[in-house]
């Protein structure tokens, strides 16, 4: 089989590139390791910058979106037992972000490249990458018994933190930076109407919590729990609970409880590896980069990579100019360093550190003062959290 860019994973990284690509007229193959119902089936992110929803539109994925997704103009910080408003759109001359998971942004992906009759390969095993330090790249997999081998002109590297592509490149080719964190994030999924209108980030002494929504009636809500929690210590009961204490009382009394249908941890971690290309394979998306949820920012940098990568395959197959292909580590990398700089920020300020002891609660109180009263910080805060520009 040829292809003119082979794509390895359908997560929104992998199928947002191949739907742009198809609007040029660019061949793509999708390999995936899981099922479609298992890629379904993941809850992750729900907060979409502006730009990541020009560009789903740009990809014609966008007519749910604009129907269903929820735009908010503000969010609340809850410290001190009581919330405090950062006012997004009037801080950044009318910018806002759309709620809409990230399950509906891949579905809505799926839909669009089966309806246009595109190749997703579902279900491979042992996808390895060749040659792409030369002129002559391939990707070879199993499915059925077989192995398969798919030539092409391009690899895109979009199969997450775990996948196959960073891993083929050589070590010493490689830069990468870490930090973890020593904590986690409980999330439940509840069909009960939120708390608030709006997410609220709240810090309290017993860990931070967030309420976050999928839709009216939808809930999904966060708690920071020790980094080696097993989710089955975790009662429905004992997770509202839990996160009652956390919230300011008015807020706490404002939680509808209801049985969860979907609970799961996620560690917390910041990653980046340097460069996100080489020769003819390029990183995209968690592949290259994991931030902590606290910012919202995962799925927005796998959208701007695209966006990136995308202008970049345009310019080579409509002029045959690599100059975009050139520049695209370079381009995506300044953008996610500002995004990993920021998830950082915010998870330092929202969460329980042990380790700090009193003198960094202090530290923490203190800058979340400071933040809701200095517009300045609040506008920092603000173009952040809307997205930076391109
Ligand atoms: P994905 O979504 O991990 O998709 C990668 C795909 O590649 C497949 N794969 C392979 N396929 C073939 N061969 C192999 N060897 C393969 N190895 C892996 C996988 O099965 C998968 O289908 O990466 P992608 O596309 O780069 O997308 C990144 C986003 O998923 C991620 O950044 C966000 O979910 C992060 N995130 C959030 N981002 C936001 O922008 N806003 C949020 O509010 C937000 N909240 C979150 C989050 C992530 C979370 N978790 C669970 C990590 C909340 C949570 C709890
Ligand atoms: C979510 O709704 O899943 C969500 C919202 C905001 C975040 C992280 C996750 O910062």
């Amino acid at each position: 089989m040829r292809t003119q860019v082979a794509i390895i994973g359908s997560g929104p990284s992998g199928l947002l590139l191949g739907q742009l690509l198809a609007t040029i007229g660019v061949e793509t193959i999708i390999l995936e390791r899981s099922s479609r119902e298992h890629v379904l089936g993941r809850v992750r992110a729900g907060v979409l910058e502006q730009g990541t929803v020009d560009l789903l539109g740009e990809a014609g994925a966008a007519d749910r979106l604009h129907a269903e997704g929820l735009q908010h103009s503000g969010i609340s910080l809850a410290f001190d037992g009581r919330l405090h408003r950062i006012d997004l759109t009037g801080l950044t001359g009318g910018k806002h972000v759309t709620v809409y998971g990230q399950t509906e942004v891949t579905h809505d992906l799926m839909d669009k490249r089966e309806a246009a009759g595109l190749v997703t390969v579902y279900e491979t095993a042992n996808v390895a990458l060749h040659d792409f330090g030369g002129a002559s790249p391939f990707v070879t997999y199993d499915k059925d018994g077989a192995t398969h081998r798919i030539d092409c002109d391009f690899i895109a590297g979009c199969d997450g933190y775990h996948g196959v592509s960073r891993r083929s490149v050589p070590a010493s080719a490689l830069k990468t930076f870490e930090r973890q964190y020593p904590f986690g994030w409980l999330g439940v999924l509840a069909e009960v109407p939120p708390a608030d209108h709006e997410l609220i980030y709240a810090n309290h002494e017993r860990g931070f919590a967030l309420c976050s929504m999928r839709s009216p009636h939808r809930s999904r809500y966060y708690v920071q729990c020790p980094a080696d929690e097993r989710v089955e210590a975790w009662s429905d009961g004992r997770f509202w609970d839990e996160l009652r204490r956390r919230l300011p009382p008015q807020t706490a009394a404002a939680v509808t409880t209801g049985p969860s249908f979907e609970k799961s941890i996620a560690p917390l971690r910041s990653f980046v590896a340097e460069p996100m290309r080489f020769g003819l394979l390029f990183l995209v998306g968690d592949a290259a980069h994991i931030v902590p949820p606290t910012g919202a920012k995962g799925l927005n940098l796998a959208a701007s990579d695209v966006r990136y990568l995308f202008a970049g395959l345009r310019e080579f197959f409509s002029e045959r100019s690599k100059a975009g292909l050139d520049a695209y580590s370079s381009r995506a990398l300044a953008r996610v360093w500002k995004a990993v700089r920021f998830s950082w920020w915010m998870t330092t300020m929202l969460h329980r550190f042990l380790e700090t002891g009193e003198f960094g609660q202090r530290i923490q109180e203190a800058e979340l003062d400071y933040l809701v009263h200095s517009k300045a910080a609040s506008t920092a805060l603000a173009e952040n959290y809307v997205g930076l520009p391109y």
